[in-house]
């Protein structure tokens, strides 16, 4: 099994700028994937936000298993002390709870200002997240309410990278990149289903052989029913190319595209909803 390659360089220089934009706000929120909600944690968050308030957000949860969110979100509240939410950028959400909360967070640090003789200002906020995660859309979604809510008024103020989300919420426009800490090969592979790892760092049908596997640990009945397996047979890349007929030249197996069909049914959801993080792993 050949691993997939980080550069500890990158993650010295991202890191970096990731703690000059943080210096600018009060608030920030952390995006995590819910299909993955411990392995697209990273490893140093704690250091690199320290003491900020932060609302941790477990997006795409349209594609994760919902019963597992729920104990996910319940699990993180505990363990981080920090408020969870789940959250679709596709699916219909009510981004009016994040944004609220949002409030509450930023509200100690206003009246720290207001005591220091300060005029209250917005609650300056950032989203941080592991690549892929859904920074962009969720900011993308807070900007567009912010937009309805304050209707025909001309445009939403746009000051250089700080966009109003309402009067009392700014956005640093850019979203902060969570570098890539590979060092452990699971959450590396896991990170590598969800399209947080570049294409290029890793072979395909390695990738999609492990998503068979963890897959089938989890979620066997529903992975066989999708792709037509029988009982009987084990779960390979090649019973699966013969089971959908994905074949080259009329009789073999064709693993390439089976590979990529695997990992694209995965990430589209189309195979079901699937969170491969256990609490109890
Ligand atoms: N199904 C689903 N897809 C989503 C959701 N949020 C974002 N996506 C998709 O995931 C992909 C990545 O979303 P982005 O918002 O660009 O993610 P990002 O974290 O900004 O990514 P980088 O800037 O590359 O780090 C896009 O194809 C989105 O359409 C969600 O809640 N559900
Ligand atoms: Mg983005």
């Amino acid at each position: 099994m050949s691993h997939i390659h980080w550069y500890p360089g990158h993650i010295a220089k991202a890191e970096r700028k990731l703690k000059e934009q943080l210096s600018l706000v009060d608030v920030v929120i952390e995006v995590l994937d819910a299909r993955i909600p411990h392995s697209s944690i990273y490893p140093d968050i704690k250091r690199l936000l320290g003491e900020i308030p932060r609302l941790i957000i477990l997006n795409k949860s349209d594609l994760a298993d919902d019963v597992k969110t729920k104990l996910w979100i319940k699990e993180l509240k505990e363990r981080t002390g920090h408020v969870v939410v789940a959250s679709s950028s596709h699916k219909g959400n009510d981004y009016s709870v994040i944004v609220n909360k949002l409030i509450e967070l930023g509200k100690p640090k206003m009246l720290k200002l207001m005591q220091k003789g300060l005029l209250p200002r917005p609650v300056r906020v950032m989203v941080v997240g592991m690549p892929n995660v859904g920074k962009s859309s969720i900011i993308n979604k807070l900007i567009k309410k912010a937009k309805t809510k304050t209707g025909a008024k001309a445009g939403v103020t746009r000051m250089q990278q700080w966009v109003r989300v309402n009067p009392r919420i700014d956005l640093l426009d850019t979203p902060g990149i969570i570098p890539l800490k590979l060092d452990n090969q699971l959450i590396a592979q896991k990170l590598a289903f969800v399209n947080s790892v570049s294409e290029n760092a890793y072979q395909n049908e390695e990738v999609a052989n492990e998503l068979i596997q963890i897959l089938c640990q989890k979620y066997k009945e529903k992975f066989y029913e999708y792709y037509n397996l029988e009982a009987d047979k084990e779960a390979t890349l090649e019973n699966i190319a013969l089971a959908r007929n994905w074949l080259v030249s009329g009789s073999a197996p064709d693993i390439t595209r089976t590979a990529a069909y695997i990992l694209k049914d995965f990430r589209d959801g189309k195979a079901g909803k699937f969170t491969l993080d256990d609490i109890d792993e």
